[in-house]
């Protein structure tokens, strides 16, 4: 039969980059502030968003904190690694495909 390679599905493929979870993970010793200061510096919150973004980490265990593509979400988490470990606070940031 002619038709029989006529492929099925003719829409067009428009492939998006996949996206990635930025997470926040709490910890016992990170002190408040300096989970805020983080979200302020490397995430735009405002003071409020930050504030309250640190308590439901506090609360929950963990939060995402933004999505983002495959090299800015890297970027994302290694700023926040170094400057945590510059600080010698053990505040870990990981990121996740959505
Ligand atoms: N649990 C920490 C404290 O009580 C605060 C904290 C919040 C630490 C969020 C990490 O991602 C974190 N000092």
């Amino acid at each position: 039969d002619s038709d029989a390679s006529i492929a099925l599905e003719t829409r067009p493929k428009t492939k998006r980059p996949p996206l990635y979870k930025v997470m926040l993970l709490n910890d016992d010793y990170t002190p408040m502030e300096f989970v805020v200061l983080v979200l302020e510096r490397f995430f735009g919150m405002n003071h409020g968003q930050a504030f309250e973004i640190m308590l439901t980490v506090h609360k929950k265990g963990l939060a995402v904190v933004g999505v983002f593509s495959h090299e800015i979400a890297e970027t994302k988490v290694t700023q926040v690694m170094d400057f945590a470990r510059r600080h010698q606070h053990p505040l870990q940031c990981t990121m996740e495909k959505e």
